[in-house]
């Protein structure tokens, strides 16, 4: 019996778009072929790629269910509804918006709801670990508004928690962001939420990076702290590429005018869907397994590399990130990630805090179990992909000896991704 279901055609597509379908094919060979270890992607389940394959992307649904702009709204309007709930539910938050295309669109979107331009605004310093989108100069956050950034402190590398108080009682931020891109450890939320209530600060939470984990209760939520709490859906929550922004009730009309109309147009309904789709597979047993298992695995990886004479940064982690200080090895992180990728292993070079080094240089990598845990990996692997990864970054890329090296590296990868493939076929 053939399916209702007018979705992807893989093969009309190869037959009309070669170019494009071979890029397909080779992305999918390159996912199934290496070791993904860049901390903030991970690979979808079918379910979510259906939705996101869907006619439900060629609707315009500008506004909100039952209050939009276009007709024909009434089935696209249902799979919002869920979202809603669903991310509600998950979160235990009073308000959900899914229509967010990205992170950066979620924090724009929240900029727009608190802030005019000017503001001052206290957020983790993006050399230390905060986000583009947290007052870096060359962002709007930076161009528009006016940063008063924090840092870790240089003996322990956690965050200084006296300094953000003092920096608040200094400026009197409008807003204080907590959340970073590459930080390794808890976040004190309720020390946060102190000082924003000190000095009168809307406290934003952005949990691009671990939010997976708050869905899969491996660790503290944000939400019950913050006013409002923005991320992404495609990280450790294995969701579509996309945003999303939970808040508190007394915000939520805020919050949505500030998503459309003021930042965006019209929502990418096939994105709510999988957004939707990837909520409903983070509220089961499986996932909360699964988060539980993406921080032992990141600890395990730190664990390995420290035993092969790196350096994590604050010492370990308590997440799905250990950033790693390269130093004690001889290497910077722009070496090491050249040499991983000759070796089929994808991670990323990453400043570390006070780091020497520029940043298209820097001195450390980031790495990220989300990817080999979704691929059922546990411990005793992540001490073999220390060992891969130690290897290849001590091999020297375009000498004999190194590309040999990097070669047994790569055959030793593969034959690990054999046993825990990545979209079996
Ligand atoms: N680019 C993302 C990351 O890799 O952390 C943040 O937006």
């Amino acid at each position: 019996m053939s399916t209702p279901f007018w979705g992807p055609d893989f093969d009309a597509l190869q037959s009309f778009d070669p170019e494009i379908s071979d890029v397909i094919l080779g992305e999918l060979e390159r996912l199934r072929g290496g070791l993904q270890l860049i901390a903030s992607e991970n690979l979808t389940s079918p379910a979510v790629l259906a939705a996101l394959g869907s006619t439900l992307s060629n609707k315009y649904a500008e506004g909100y269910p039952g209050r939009r702009y276009y007709g024909g709204c009434a089935e696209v309007d249902k799979a919002e509804n869920i979202g809603i709930e669903r991310a509600k539910e998950l979160f235990g938050a009073e308000h959900a918006n899914l229509q967010p295309h990205s992170g950066a669109s979620a924090n724009l979107a929240v900029y727009g709801a608190f802030l005019q331009p000017g503001d001052n605004v206290l957020a983790m310093s993006l050399p230390h670990g905060g986000h583009l989108t947290h007052g870096a100069k060359v962002n709007f956050s930076g161009k528009w508004f006016n940063p008063i950034p924090y840092s870790v402190r240089e003996d322990n590398e956690l965050i200084d928690y006296d300094q953000v108080r003092d920096l608040a009682k200094q400026h009197q931020p409008k807003m204080i962001i907590a959340g970073a891109t590459a930080y390794p450890r808890l976040i004190d939320f309720a020390a946060f939420r102190e000082i924003a209530d000190e000095v009168g600060a809307i406290l934003m939470v952005d949990a691009a990076h671990f939010i997976g984990l708050v869905a899969g209760k491996a660790i503290p939520s944000p939400v019950p702290y913050a006013d409002v709490v923005s991320f992404t859906t495609h990280k450790v929550l294995r969701g579509p590429r996309g945003g999303m922004i939970v808040c508190r009730e007394e915000h939520a009309k805020a919050i949505d005018k500030a998503v459309f109309p003021f930042s965006q147009g019209g929502p990418q309904m096939h994105s709510v869907a999988a957004k939707a789709v990837a909520l409903k597979e983070a509220a089961s047993a499986d996932y909360q397994a699964y988060a539980q298992q993406v921080v032992a695995n990141a600890g395990a990886l730190a664990k390995g590399l420290e035993a092969e004479g790196m350096r994590p940064v604050s010492g370990g982690t308590d997440t799905h990130l250990a950033l790693i200080d390269l130093r004690p090895v001889g290497v910077t992180g722009a070496e090491a990630e050249a040499r991983s990728d000759a070796a089929k292993i994808t991670l990323n070079k990453n400043a570390i805090p006070y780091d020497p080094q520029k940043p298209m240089i820097a001195s450390g990598i980031r790495i990220g179990s989300p990817c080999l845990t979704t691929q059922g990996m546990t411990e005793s692997e992540m001490a073999d992909v220390a060992k891969l990864i130690s290897r290849a970054v001590r091999a020297e890329l375009g000498t004999t000896d190194g590309d040999a090296e990097l070669a047994k590296v790569a055959e030793q990868v593969t034959e690990l991704v054999t046993r825990f493939p990545a979209y079996p076929r």
